[in-house]
């Protein structure tokens, strides 16, 4: 098996197995030898680039997510990314048109497939590469085991290269040649009624709803002396404290100050409604910001179900604290549980049902306290055309805990 990505420049299972590995491109590319064209498409449909620019095209391409987008396992539950989302999300710093594919039929013009790119700075430990990420590969149902996924990722792939791009990041729910890491999702209950209304959350042998209803209660009031709403003054501050704190990990982004500002502040010119929040530790004397968090808005259509037509869940997204680089390596931990409660109670406020967080980061240092639950969703991370030794993932972090 693995017909299509045993001819990609991917590590083998076997290879990436082996110890020694030496971190680098798995093959160069000679942008003259690109083809100008993009693959032949199947007959009936043809290649587009979408003009995300045009709500009427982000439209489409929102319908088509929200009816064949990822699904879990049971088909319960189908990523509802919204249109305010996606906006947010493909029109990154420096996005391009062209790395927005589409494929349309020909007679009905109707949207059946999209894959997209937005260029970021990746490091991996001490290298960094400029590279696409790849996300939001999706074709329509009626469509499906035709193989044209390994043709969408072809096309991707050649808009990459003709610009100068020869790496990718990206990740899925499912095991292909191979992971770079591996990551866990964890859930935190905010309105564990609703989840078990929803059949996400079950009642625990010997528990009653009442019980859990208190277990995951949260106090009205955030804790955090100096804790308020991230402002574009604060966009300086934060980009030291982020790329400063994410320089302990082998593989991060790297970020501008006109990413922070995008990533992390809402616009509502770009968002209609609200997709990230972001809160900041100022210290009232010095005006200095010690520590910030953030997440963001991603619900889930619940399929089928006959209460409820949604679950609104908060992601954790980045987050910083100076506590990490004090000499007192103890403090770290008591400062994130302060800051996360801080988080899920804001998260509640803002009326989330649950709040999401994977084992990557310092996470495996507040998730047991803070009473999230692991979920049987693994998230893999992927390279495209570079060679790198495995990263401990958060999962192998998170069952020392
Ligand atoms: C996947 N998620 O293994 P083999 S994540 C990569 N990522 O190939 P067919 C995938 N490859 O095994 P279907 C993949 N899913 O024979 C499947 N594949 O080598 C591989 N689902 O193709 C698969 N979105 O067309 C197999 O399958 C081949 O009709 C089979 O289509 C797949 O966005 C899919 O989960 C996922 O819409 C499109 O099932 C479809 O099933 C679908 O016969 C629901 O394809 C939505 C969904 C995926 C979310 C994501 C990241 C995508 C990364 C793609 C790889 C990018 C590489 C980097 C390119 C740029 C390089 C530079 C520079
Ligand atoms: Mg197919």
């Amino acid at each position: 098996s693995y017909k299509f990505w045993q001819t990609q420049p991917v590590p083998s299972f076997d290879e990436a197995r082996s110890k020694n590995i030496a971190d680098g491109p798995i093959k160069d590319i000679d942008i003259n030898r690109v083809s100008k064209d993009p693959p032949p498409m199947y007959e009936g449909f043809e290649w587009v680039t979408m003009d995300l620019d045009d709500e009427k095209q982000l439209q489409e391409v929102y319908d088509l997510l929200s009816d064949h987008y990822v699904e879990d396992n049971e088909a319960m539950f189908r990523f509802n990314y919204s249109f305010s989302f996606l906006n947010w999300a493909l029109k990154a710093p420096g996005w391009k048109k062209e790395w927005h594919v589409g494929v349309r039929a020909i007679k009905s013009q109707k949207l059946v497939a999209f894959i997209s790119g937005i260029p970021m700075s990746l490091r991996v430990r001490k290298a960094n590469i400029a590279s696409s990420e790849v996300n939001f590969l999706c074709i329509h149902k009626k469509l499906r085991d035709k193989r044209l996924a390994p043709v969408l990722i072809k096309e991707i792939t050649r808009r990459c290269y003709l610009v100068g791009t020869f790496q990718a990041i990206y990740t899925g729910g499912s095991l292909l040649p191979t992971p770079v890491s591996t990551c866990r999702y964890f859930h935190r209950s905010l309105d564990w009624e609703k989840l078990y209304e929803l059949k996400f959350s079950p009642l625990p042998h010997g528990s009653t709803p009442q019980r859990q209803i208190r277990k995951f209660a949260l106090p009205d009031r955030t804790a955090t002396p100096g804790l308020r709403p991230m402002k574009i003054e604060d966009v300086d501050s934060v980009l030291s404290l982020l790329n400063r704190y994410l320089a302990r990990f082998d593989m991060a982004q790297e970020f501008s100050a006109e990413e922070i500002k995008h990533w992390l502040l809402h616009d509502k010119t770009i968002c209609p409604e609200q997709v990230v929040w972001a809160y900041v530790v100022e210290d009232p004397s010095t005006k200095k910001i010690s520590d910030f968090f953030s997440f963001y808005r991603l619900a889930s259509t619940a399929i089928g179900n006959p209460k409820h037509k949604f679950v609104n869940a908060a992601y954790l997204y980045y987050y910083a604290t100076e506590t990490a680089f004090e000499d007192d390596k103890a403090k770290l931990k008591p400062r994130l549980n302060y800051l996360m409660k801080d988080a899920l109670i804001l998260a509640k406020k803002a009326k989330f049902d649950v709040f999401n967080a994977l084992t990557l980061l310092d996470n495996p240092l507040f998730l047991t306290e803070q009473m999230f639950g692991a979920g049987d969703g693994q998230l893999y991370y992927y390279l495209y055309n570079y060679r790198a030794a495995i990263i401990p993932g958060g999962i192998d972090e998170q069952s020392k805990v």
